[in-house]
């Protein structure tokens, strides 16, 4: 009798437990930015942010469909690459990842949006601002950042109306982002009756802008705009001092707004004469920005650069839509992800039929004694 009971408590025990082990399922969540390369000080912050997410879900303890759901980070590099995106993008398709956060680079993440749209996987960017992304409009598609029409407008209004500039020097790096922002700055500032007075390209990998420089220099302008990102930025402010350009203002939209740029620079005095903007709120004025910050901070020391607390949101959102469907299948918790109305980190989130975010911020920064600050 007693043998027989302790038999029966024993299955009733090992019952329980498969239960609760065939309730557990593992969620893939891609991430896809540079980490290596010149870019990878960007990729690297925004892939933290993503884990960041990941690892609090996970302790507070998602269940979606009656199943605890195991969010686990499937992060890809792609090098700042187009063929690399598109060839991480296809490899997080076929290891069936319930959503993507990514990519960095607006040149990744426009050919990356086709193969997601192709194999049906939501994807968020809370990096890449060119307002190209939205032109195939594929549903799946969304981003949580203001795009470079409202950055590249700032910046040249600022730059005619605040500091009543005259004239200006454009540099794009080629790139969909910077060759697209420079052409948004370049007709608003003309718009303003600035004048552009040169008009330079080089690309995202060069590191010396000597002769550039020297022709912008003969032309005698207020101010360059570049459009590019800091591996760029920061030694071409180190050359404009070096060539005695330190009273000419220097624009640049998110891609600058880096805390790196301080070091690319090297203690160049050019970089108090950075304007840039990002298509944000600061993080004092975020709603959870402050203590984000801080939690960011005692996890990734010295890694914080830009958009890690978008990667966070963005990797949030999708597990909000997710708990909102009741399902972790892409194709019933989507429509849910463009119903969003979510309190981020960041901001209240909700998007616009195109996937845009409705009514981004956006903040202009300077830096001072090498340290980015809200204008
Ligand atoms: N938004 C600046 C960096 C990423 C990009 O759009 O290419």
């Amino acid at each position: 009798m007693q043998l027989k009971l302790k038999l029966t408590v024993a299955a009733a025990i090992a019952a329980v437990a498969g239960m609760a082990f065939a309730q557990e399922q593992v969620v893939k969540i891609g991430h896809v930015a540079p980490v290596s390369g010149a870019q990878a000080h960007y990729g690297k912050d925004n892939e933290n942010g993503a884990r960041m997410a990941i690892e609090d879900l996970n302790a507070q303890g998602v269940t979606i469909g009656g199943k605890k759901i195991k969010f686990e980070l499937q992060a890809e590099d792609d090098a700042s690459d187009p063929k690399q995106g598109t060839a991480a993008a296809q490899k997080l398709c076929d290891s069936k990842v319930a959503g993507v956060v990514g990519h960095l680079n607006s040149g990744t993440t426009i050919p990356a949006s086709k193969v997601y749209h192709d194999c049906g996987v939501p994807m968020i960017t809370g990096a890449a601002t060119n307002p190209g992304l939205m032109k195939p409009g594929y549903k799946n598609v969304f981003r949580i950042i203001a795009n470079d029409n409202a950055l590249g407008a700032a910046l040249a209004v600022y730059a005619a109306d605040t500091l009543k500039l005259k004239t200006v020097a454009v540099v794009d790096d080629r790139t969909a982002y910077g060759q697209g922002l420079a052409a948004v700055f370049k007709k608003v500032a003309q718009e303003k009756g600035m004048k552009v007075v040169d008009d330079q390209f080089t690309n995202d990998k060069a590191t010396d802008f000597m002769a550039i420089l020297t022709s912008i220099k003969s032309k005698n302008p207020d101010a360059i705009f570049f459009g590019g990102m800091d591996p760029q930025a920061g030694p071409m402010l180190r050359q404009m001092e070096q060539l005695g350009m330190g009273k000419v203002k220097y624009f640049g939209g998110d891609g600058v707004c880096t805390s790196e740029i301080a070091k690319l620079a090297a203690g160049a005095k050019t970089l108090e004469n950075v304007v840039c903007a990002e298509g944000g709120a600061s993080l004092a004025k975020m709603p959870g920005g402050t203590e984000w910050k801080k939690r960011y901070d005692a996890k990734y020391p010295g890694q914080f650069q830009v958009y890690s607390p978008y990667t966070y949101d963005a990797t949030m959102l999708i597990a909000d839509a997710m708990k909102r469907a009741n399902s972790v299948d892409p194709k019933v918790y989507l429509p849910e992800l463009a119903k969003s109305s979510y309190n981020g980190v960041t901001a209240k989130i909700s998007f616009e039929p195109t996937g845009e975010m409705k009514n981004p911020a956006y903040t202009l920064y300077v830096y001072k004694e090498g340290k980015k600050v809200p204008l």
